[in-house]
């Protein structure tokens, strides 16, 4: 099984257009894992034979973790774009966060703050390392935002634990935003 496809056809799927799946993710984003897996195995012949157990080891076999099984339902931890905003509980979060973005989008970031742009929430990184992953993705040298998350929180705005090393943010005011 190619988990770098069955990775990318999951993200489209649980964080973007499940429709397309025949797909309707409950409010926290949970789908049927046997619902998916015959859905998948209709959609492309890479998949015809797709098993529960290659979606847990897909989701285990990156350093990013993007899916969560749970029982017999499985859901996109962060990323989504769905019409519907998908729920997540908050939560506080460590003192410093950190953003890897573009250099050209710096000066509209520090006017206007992080916005979730096309996503529902803006994502945030534990360590530097990641952030720097995040940022190389638009830029070859990306610029490091360190994000006062603590502090933001204690003034009230909202964090969520996005798993593992990921944190999202309904938004990030500018005044808790330093650039590295
Ligand atoms: C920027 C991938 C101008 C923001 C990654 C970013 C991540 C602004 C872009 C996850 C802005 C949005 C998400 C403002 C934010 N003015 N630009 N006010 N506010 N931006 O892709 O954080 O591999 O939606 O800096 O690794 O880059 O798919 O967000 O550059 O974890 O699992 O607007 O997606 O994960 O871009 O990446 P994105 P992101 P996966």
């Amino acid at each position: 099984m190619d988990f770098v496809k069955l990775s990318k056809t999951l993200s489209y799927a649980l964080r973007h257009a499940p429709w397309e799946f025949e797909l309707e993710l409950d409010e926290e984003g949970w789908v049927d894992v046997e619902q998916l897996l015959t859905e998948l195995r209709g959609y492309s012949r890479a998949f015809a034979g797709v098993t529960r157990e290659d979606l847990v080891q897909m989701s285990g076999a990156f350093d990013k973790k993007r899916f969560e099984i749970e029982d017999d339902r499985i859901r996109a931890r962060y990323g989504h774009s769905v019409p519907q905003k998908v729920v997540k509980t908050p939560a506080k979060p460590p003192q410093l966060l950190y953003h890897g973005t573009a250099p050209k989008f710096v000066e509209s970031i520090l006017a206007q703050g992080l916005l979730p742009m096309g996503r529902h929430y803006v994502h945030l990184s534990t360590d530097t390392e990641t952030a720097g992953k995040v940022g190389k993705r638009r830029s070859a040298a990306p610029t490091l935002l360190v994000i006062l998350a603590e502090e933001a929180w204690a003034d009230g705005e909202v964090f969520y634990n996005g798993g593992e090393n990921i944190w999202l943010a309904d938004r990030v005011p500018a005044k808790y935003i330093r650039v590295q």
